[in-house]
């Protein structure tokens, strides 16, 4: 059902990731001309993604129906799988963003207490810009979960990936300027309306910008899920290197003077947690010699510096979801600031999580929580 007005307006917001879920959403990657060997590693790695989240919380499969049977023989049957056509297979950006409400709004006049946003998307940057020039099927992902699901859909005209925000529940919201404000997307709004439109859609009061996101974040324009994440509310984790020769460094310099300067919505300082990313890696000739480079995907060249980071993290309930590169040093590293970051949550760590980065985004980017629907306080009522 499509509603009228604004998430705030009807007293929705989007809680953090760390609230209850009721559910994890993931797509199936199959696209030849992203995914090298015919997806072959990459269905290894989202299925051991989302055997480990279903740990945790129940989590749906959404495959195309050529590769339904397949994904059914790799997953385990605690998984539900539901036949879906997309573009790709990134539901952070194409699925909805899941806001809640726990106090009734006497101007609403919804029955349920979790809805999705259903933002506009043009596939990180449109024809020619952004990362293939087809993506009518990914546009319709966001109706059909939320179908399946029987929510209600806020509709948005403002192109906007879930990769592109974080927000702590509590009013402030992460992001950067490299991706909202790049001309690729929205290239007719202001800052101040684009802010307006995060207020208003997922209930926040607060957003702090950082300017750039990871070195290498070329397919998403730099996303904040891979740079940096919120830990808990009035903490953050930030993608870091030491080595200043690397471009990394002074990117991650810059966003920590802006974060160590910021207050949150609430006016906490923020803490800045610092998570080393791995290598420098890189593709492979043979990584890009598997991929088939003819398509209407962007090419995929040998050499290319990989946007992988451990802020790339699933945050499931009661566990972590963490990508592992085979850096052995970094990889155990970011296991054990992790740990420290969430003594209540298991740290699991995905092995081989280097075949998702190859397609341009990581665990965070592949997955989308469904949050538990709150019972809601009747307006007047509020204690
Ligand atoms: O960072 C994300 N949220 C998604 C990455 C998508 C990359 C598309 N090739």
């Amino acid at each position: 059902m499509d509603v009228r007005g604004t998430p705030a307006g009807h007293g929705f917001y989007m809680p953090a990731e760390w609230e209850h879920h009721s559910q994890c959403w993931i797509g199936w990657p199959e696209r030849q001309d992203n995914w090298r060997d015919n997806a072959v590693h990459a269905q290894r790695v989202f299925a051991n993604v989302a055997k480990a989240i279903s740990m945790f919380e129940p989590v749906t499969v959404c495959a195309s129906s050529s590769q339904w049977e397949n994904a059914r023989k790799m997953l385990p049957r605690n998984i539900r799988i539901v036949e879906m056509r997309m573009d790709d297979a990134w539901f952070r950006d194409t699925g909805p963003t899941f806001v809640v409400r726990k106090r009734a709004s006497k101007l609403s006049s919804l029955d349920r207490n979790v809805a999705g946003i259903d933002w506009n998307f043009n596939a990180w940057g449109g024809v020619d810009d952004g990362c293939y020039n087809d993506w009518s099927h990914d546009l319709l992902v966001v109706r059909k979960i939320l179908g399946v699901e029987r929510l209600p859909r806020f509709p948005q005209s403002m192109i906007l990936e879930g990769g592109s925000i974080h927000v702590d529940g509590e009013g402030t919201c992460l992001t950067t300027e490299e991706c909202l404000l790049n001309k690729n997307r929205n290239p007719n709004m202001t800052k101040e309306q684009i802010e307006e439109e995060l207020e208003k859609y997922l209930g926040v009061k607060k957003i702090v910008w950082l300017p750039r996101g990871l070195y290498g974040d070329e397919d998403t324009n730099g996303h904040i899920d891979n740079m940096c994440c919120f830990a808990r509310p009035g903490a953050v984790l930030l993608s870091w290197t030491d080595d200043e020769t690397d471009p990394q460094y002074e990117r991650s310099m810059e966003a920590l003077s802006i974060l160590s300067d910021s207050t949150d919505a609430c006016g906490r300082k923020l803490q800045v947690i610092k998570l080393h990313i791995p290598g420098p890696l890189y593709m492979t000739e043979e990584e890009a010699s598997g991929i088939v480079q003819d398509g209407d995907a962007k090419p995929r060249l040998p050499g290319t510096r990989l946007a992988a980071s451990y802020v790339n993290f699933y945050i499931a309930n009661g566990g972590i979801i963490l990508p592992q590169f085979g850096d052995k040093r970094r990889d155990a590293e970011a296991i054990l600031v992790l740990s420290q970051t969430f003594p209540h949550h298991t740290v699991v760590g995905i092995e081989g999580a280097r075949e998702i980065v190859l397609g341009g985004g990581n665990i965070h980017c592949i997955t989308q929580q469904q949050p538990s629907e709150p019972t809601c306080v009747p307006a007047g009522e509020e204690y």
